[in-house]
């Protein structure tokens, strides 16, 4: 009986064998490809300098999306760069070229460090065996960041303090060179109906929103100073004497205060503005997924749609995406020309956070904005709030 039984699991174990061999064999053939990255020029910069349009020393990020697996090439001074070795997938690529301030000197007689070229419109690119060996990718000019950037969101709650979650932030980051203002700078939550599915992902025009606030100010109340870290909590409290692993909050710069909700009001520290959000005893975002935006929007321009308000996506600054599992690009819900991946994959009360990743630390920190979390942000333990880690 026993031996039988053997038998049956040894010829079970060989079929998978045979079954693992036969479909190892496409995998290695992919495996022998070289996908040979052409980058070209848009904006004439290159010609200019160089006199040619391929674009010299890229740095290329390629991100798979089934796998999440993360390569980094650099261009060679041909404006080429190889890989191999890769599996079949649609990939995330980012193109990065930073141009100097010498060169930005050249070509427009003004020293200037924050312009890059980069590939704004094909980020995601197939690589396979029917893709062809040599993909071309157009890059074009951009400023190289907003001014003002969400430099984090701590979002999951603290570990070893039960369901306690009301330490949750989101911090705003300064990157030019000028002092700016927050006054009345929108900061809303990118509403999805998760229970019956509905997002507005595809709407070209518009962010609906159902959780909108404003800072408060009406013009230069609150300045905030090249390279500031501006923390803005929903709740202005030291968390650590609810919840030992939580964080200090009551140093924050803003808080989001419900005042038609039994919350907490530091009075140290000034409030946001609700402008919109019908629902709630705090302002609220989710712990595993979410989307935050900052924009430039008057309130009163803003456009009613069903139970939602609507923030043209022409006024927004920055906007971040997180999931539970950040491989499933197909959920996102903010549309992808504000945020084409999305950062996150961290669990409910583990203390984790996200932080956008430093792309320059000369001067003053320039902070990684390629309007992709999927590479912009990386997680860190523990959060840094009004800080960087
Ligand atoms: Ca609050
Ligand atoms: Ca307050
Ligand atoms: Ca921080």
């Amino acid at each position: 009986m026993r031996l039988k039984y053997i038998n049956i699991v040894l010829l079970l174990l060989s079929i998978a064998g045979i079954n693992c061999n036969i479909e190892e064999m496409p995998v290695n053939e992919e495996r022998s490809i070289t996908y040979k990255l052409i980058l070209q020029d848009n904006s004439g910069y290159m010609s200019t300098l160089y006199g040619s349009n391929m674009v010299r020393n890229a740095e290329i990020i390629l991100r798979s999306k089934m796998q999440g697996k993360e390569y980094k090439i650099q261009a060679d001074s041909n404006g080429t760069a190889e890989i191999s070795g890769i599996l079949s997938d649609d990939y995330l690529v980012t193109a990065d070229r930073w141009m100097t301030a010498d060169e930005m000197k050249i070509i427009e007689g003004v020293s200037r460090g924050d312009i890059k070229l980069t590939n704004v419109n094909n980020r995601i690119i197939r690589l396979s065996p029917g893709s062809g060996n040599e993909i071309n990718i157009l890059m074009e000019r951009v400023i190289g960041s907003s001014p003002l950037v969400i430099s984090e969101i701590y979002a999951c709650g603290p570990p070893g303090a039960g369901l306690y979650y009301h330490d949750k932030y989101v911090e705003v980051y300064n990157q030019s060179d000028s002092i700016l203002y927050l006054d009345s700078l929108m900061i809303a939550v990118v509403y999805v109906n998760s229970y019956l599915g509905i997002h507005y992902r595809d709407d070209p025009d518009y962010v609906h929103s159902k959780s909108i606030w404003i800072f408060p100010g009406t013009g230069s109340d609150y300045p905030i100073m090249p390279g500031q870290f501006v923390l803005c909590a929903e709740d202005a409290i030291d968390h650590r004497i609810n919840a030992p692993n939580s964080v200090d909050l009551s140093a924050a710069d803003f808080e989001f205060y419900k005042d038609d909700a039994p919350d907490v009001d530091n009075p140290a520290v000034p409030n946001m503005i609700k402008i919109y959000q019908d629902s709630g005893n705090d302002w609220l975002i989710g712990g595993e997924k979410g989307s935050l935006i900052i924009a430039r929007y008057p309130a009163d321009s803003l456009k009613p749609y069903d139970d939602q308000f609507l923030i043209p996506y022409k006024s927004v600054l920055d906007g971040v995406e997180y999931m539970s599992d950040p491989t499933k690009l197909e959920n996102k819900i903010l549309n992808p020309s504000v945020d084409a991946g999305t950062t996150g994959g961290i669990q409910f009360y583990t203390g984790k956070s996200m932080e956008r990743i430093t792309a320059k630390s000369e001067d003053r920190r320039i902070l990684k904005d390629d309007n992709n979390s999927s590479v912009d942000f990386q997680i860190i333990q523990p959060a840094t709030p009004g800080e960087y880690h």
